[in-house]
């Protein structure tokens, strides 16, 4: 079966979902004020994409237990996606590993009404990581969004990164929540282990752990990812960091859950945090003793390096099992 997107913008199929209205942004402007800088080999146009040329884009997000939730997020982004003057090519790719409430079937009655929705989970449930990593594997644009389906991460956020992806400003865009819609000891949390995962790896962003995220495809697919649950996000700034590109970070809003009750406990996600960043510091000194090796990543500023939407980097690695694809479409997964 075709994957739903190789026809772009399939139009009237999708007209009864509607949200609110992107902003008609003027194409090649910068509204958003970049807070970090890019450093090679982050630094070239991207190859193939005509400055000022509307730019493709896979969101990539995980989905547990969201049912309050799933569908207004999934609306607006469809929507957002479906108008926006700067989007050409789009998808938008959940990984629902066995929910227990009514999110599979909710998503399953929007893919009927958004055939850009592509549906992935596993036969249980792995964690927010393993989803993450599955999602990004299942994407095939040239840029993945990463979002949170609870409607913390607003998908018009990305009126401020758009310019930058149609100029190719860098590859790597990061969204700084700089005041985080979360409960004081979530905020410290987040904070302390981000100030320790700054000083490990000698930079200096101003949210370490945001998923929200805008990255080339090809860079982003090829990353090895092995975290299990919340850490994914420190995880790919981290593993990003690793290869020695530089996160460009952005301001973005960010708003306090849609609904539902977040999927993890705060003890428990602490402890879990604090082991996550002491095993980055462990990694950063193996690697900086040549125990390791940086993970290898295409260098994109080689114009011959993939860009196309179906390239090498969709093939999972070994030890990865296949994905339930609800779409119908091959798709192999961490
Ligand atoms: N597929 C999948 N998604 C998850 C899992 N745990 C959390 N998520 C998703 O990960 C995102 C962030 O989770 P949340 O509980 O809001 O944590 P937060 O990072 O503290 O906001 C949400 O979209 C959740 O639905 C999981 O086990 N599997
Ligand atoms: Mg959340």
């Amino acid at each position: 079966m075709p994957h739903p997107h190789d026809t772009p913008h399939p139009g009237g199929a999708t007209a009864d979902l509607v949200a609110e209205t992107p902003p008609a942004t003027t194409p090649g402007t910068a509204p958003g004020t970049a807070v970090g800088t890019a450093t090679t080999p982050g630094t070239a146009t991207a190859p193939g994409t005509a400055v000022g040329a509307p730019v493709s884009i896979s969101v990539a997000a995980p989905a547990y237990n969201e049912a309050d939730n799933i569908t207004t997020a999934i609306t607006r982004w469809h929507t957002y996606l479906d108008r926006h003057p700067a989007v050409g090519a789009w998808e938008i790719v959940v990984c629902d590993d066995g929910s227990t409430d009514t999110t599979r079937a909710l998503l399953t009655d929007l893919q009927h009404r958004c055939p850009h929705l592509v549906i992935i989970g596993f036969d249980r449930n792995r964690g927010a990581g393993a989803a993450i990593a599955a999602a990004i594997a299942a994407t095939r644009h040239d840029w993945i969004v990463l979002l949170d389906s609870d409607g913390q991460f607003p998908i018009t956020n990305l009126d401020r990164f758009l310019p930058h992806l149609q100029t190719g400003t860098a590859t790597a865009f990061s969204g700084a929540r700089l005041h985080k819609a979360d409960t004081l000891p979530y905020r410290w949390g987040s904070a302390a282990s981000g100030a320790v995962s700054n000083l490990l790896h000698r930079t200096r962003y101003r949210d370490f752990n945001s998923i929200f995220k805008v990255v080339r495809g090809p860079l982003l697919r090829a990353l090895p990812l092995e975290s299990g649950g919340m850490n994914c996000s420190t995880e790919i700034t981290a593993r990003l960091t690793e290869t020695g590109h530089t996160w460009t970070e952005i301001p973005i809003e960010h708003h306090p859950r849609g609904g539902g009750r977040r999927g993890w406990r705060f003890w428990r996600g602490a402890l879990d945090r604090a082991l996550f960043v002491a095993y980055l510091g462990y990694r950063r000194w193996l690697l900086h003793r040549g125990v390791l090796r940086a993970p290898a990543v295409p260098d994109l500023t080689d114009p011959t390096a993939t860009l196309h939407p179906t390239g090498t980097a969709r093939t999972a690695p070994s030890g990865t099992t296949a994905a339930h694809d609800l779409s119908g479409t091959a798709r192999e997964a961490r």
